[in-house]
């Protein structure tokens, strides 16, 4: 079995653009905005394998989240003991091949502070699994990561309106 593996090794070592990875879209927000993410699939655990499930993180300070129901696609909430709070994960269960990509949309009530939002992602395969899971070092910009977790930087919310002066 020595070609097959050289050729998943080969595949995992040329995916090196970021927008082939999954990421959100778009990565930045307004915090304390509501705000549609999608989670773009750029292509599957491995060269030729088929993408069956994405479960998609929900991160604490996120006051609402909603998945946008997709055909060919069913989804699961992982809801916490408060029926009130937001899931803590969303799992989109289809299929997708490798030659294609697709978005998996949520919407959110983004939190007022932060400067960040982090989901981890876990993408399973027919064959394999990647966990978009990896956490980037501040401290290290340029850090090239094999798996980052898809992330959503917050920009600062509008300041409180001017009074009107008559
Ligand atoms: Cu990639």
């Amino acid at each position: 079995m020595k070609v097959p593996l050289l050729a998943l090794v080969t595949a995992a070592a040329l995916c090196t653009s970021a927008a082939a990875h999954v990421v959100a879209v778009p990565d930045t927000a307004k915090a304390g905005s509501y705000a549609v993410v999608a989670f773009r699939v750029g292509h599957a655990c491995a060269a030729g394998d088929v993408t069956t499930r994405l479960r998609i993180e929900i991160p604490a300070g996120v006051a609402s989240a909603r998945p946008q129901p997709k055909t060919g696609w069913t989804y699961a909430l992982e809801r916490p003991a408060d029926p009130k709070a937001p899931p803590t994960a969303i799992t989109f269960t289809g299929r997708l091949p490798d030659e294609a990509f697709d978005d998996f949309a949520v919407l959110m009530k983004l939190p007022a502070t932060g400067d960040r939002l982090v989901f981890p992602v876990v993408q399973t395969c027919e064959k394999g699994e990647s966990r978009w899971t990896e956490l980037a070092d501040p401290a290290k910009p340029d850090e090239k990561l094999a798996r980052p977790a898809p992330t959503v930087i917050l920009t600062p919310a509008d300041a409180a309106p001017a009074a009107h002066h008559h």
